[in-house]
């Protein structure tokens, strides 16, 4: 496969009809049913709108943001099912650890998507072994698909990621960018929504190709510096680099066994020398967590993780241990294996700081 050493190799990763599919997951009496997702649903005559809804309810023409009740006139037969938001979050938090091993460039993007940048791989043949491998984890471990685009930039991995939804991988090789590009309605580069869509079809410019071709001065004249950017994306040109933003995310340590244990106190103990550790550098960064989360890795470099999420903020030494604990004994419980690697970490902070700044702010 030709590859330039300067390209990158980014993996788009987006589970498919996330909310439906966990919904799926769990009650799998509603595998292969019209499941509708959204706020108040009320059996199709609530007020709210639709979040999800699986693909054999988009085969009705249900989608994301309609309102219930339009989607119950497409789809009687629907299965109308509330948000259960703290579920979804847990499984997403699950889903994101699993990509985490896989890189550190790792950019979670929303509840259900993320990038890594897998450069390190040297090829796009191992970044779509990779990917497979990715696929088959996800599935193995969450029950839940999920659809990858291997590219050489985030934009056109996203792009990728969503041609042959669900359950996909697309690969789009450096030379072969602008073949897969060029005949996309412009409307599928992320970022171009309805009106830029509309004001673009006052141009002419419908296909990605119209794009990437058009004169770029008279381009600047309607759109201003915003059309070079849009141009660039049009060629598949885009140097964003794969990074978390914002604050740490979350604070861990691992220890790995010099040989696989099987003896549970021996794990406990780390388990809770790991925590008191954790404990100390919370407190510092005065912050507070909402989920624990244990990894494991078994003889054979099988690894599995597990989290946990709180209704509320704490800061409880207490908590991280009996969570990390119990999280555990469910694992080995199962499992049964001897282990070589065990890992807590703690996530979803609230800064105690902030919380009193803007008590103060209150009161002022
Ligand atoms: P998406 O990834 O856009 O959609 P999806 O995962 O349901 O389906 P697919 O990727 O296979 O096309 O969004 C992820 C989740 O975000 C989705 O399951 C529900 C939530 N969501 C909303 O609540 N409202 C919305 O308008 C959208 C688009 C998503
Ligand atoms: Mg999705």
């Amino acid at each position: 496969m030709p590859y330039r050493q300067k390209d990158r190799i980014i993996l788009h990763v987006d589970m498919d009809s996330f909310y439906a599919s966990v919904e799926m997951r769990e009650n799998p009496k509603l595998k292969g049913k019209p499941v509708i997702i959204g706020a108040d649903p009320k059996s199709g005559t609530g007020r709210g709108v639709v979040s999800t809804c699986s693909y054999e309810a988009r085969k009705f023409g249900v989608r994301s943001a309609m309102p219930v009740t339009k989607a119950y006139m497409l789809c009687p037969d629907g299965i109308f099912l509330p948000v259960n938001m703290r579920l979804y979050a847990l499984v997403s938090e699950n889903v994101m650890n699993i990509l985490r091993e896989y890189s550190d460039k790792f950019q979670q993007v929303s509840v259900d998507e993320a990038y890594l940048d897998v450069t390190y791989l040297g090829n796009f043949y191992n970044a779509s072994n990779l990917a497979k491998e990715i696929k088959d984890k996800i599935r193995n471990t969450e029950n839940i698909t999920c659809s990858v685009g291997v590219a050489p930039s985030k934009v056109v991995a996203k792009i990728a990621s969503d041609f042959q939804k669900p359950n996909g991988l697309t690969v789009v090789t450096p030379d072969k960018v602008r073949d897969f590009l060029n005949p996309m309605d412009v409307g599928k580069i992320p970022g171009i929504g309805k009106k830029t869509q509309s004001r673009l079809s006052g141009l002419g410019i419908f296909k990605i190709s119209d794009l990437a071709d058009y004169d770029i001065q008279k381009l600047i004249s309607v759109f201003g510096k915003h059309a070079v950017d849009m141009q660039k994306l049009a060629t598949g040109k885009d140097e964003r680099e794969v990074r978390e933003k914002g604050e740490r995310k979350s604070i861990g340590r691992e220890r790995t066994y010099p040989e696989d244990t099987a003896d549970e106190e021996r794990i406990t103990k780390t388990i809770e020398w790991i925590c008191e550790d954790i404990h100390k550098r919370l407190i510092e960064k005065d912050f507070r967590f909402r989920t624990v989360t244990v990894k494991i890795r078994y003889t054979g470099f099988i690894t599995k993780t597990r989290a946990v999420t709180l209704d509320h903020c704490t800061d409880s030494p207490d908590i991280i241990k009996d969570l990390a604990i119990k999280i555990f004994r469910n694992l080995i419980d199962t499992d049964k294996k001897p282990v070589r690697l065990i890992g807590v970490s703690i996530s979803g902070f609230e800064s105690g700081r902030s919380r009193q700044t803007r008590i103060e702010e209150f009161f002022r």
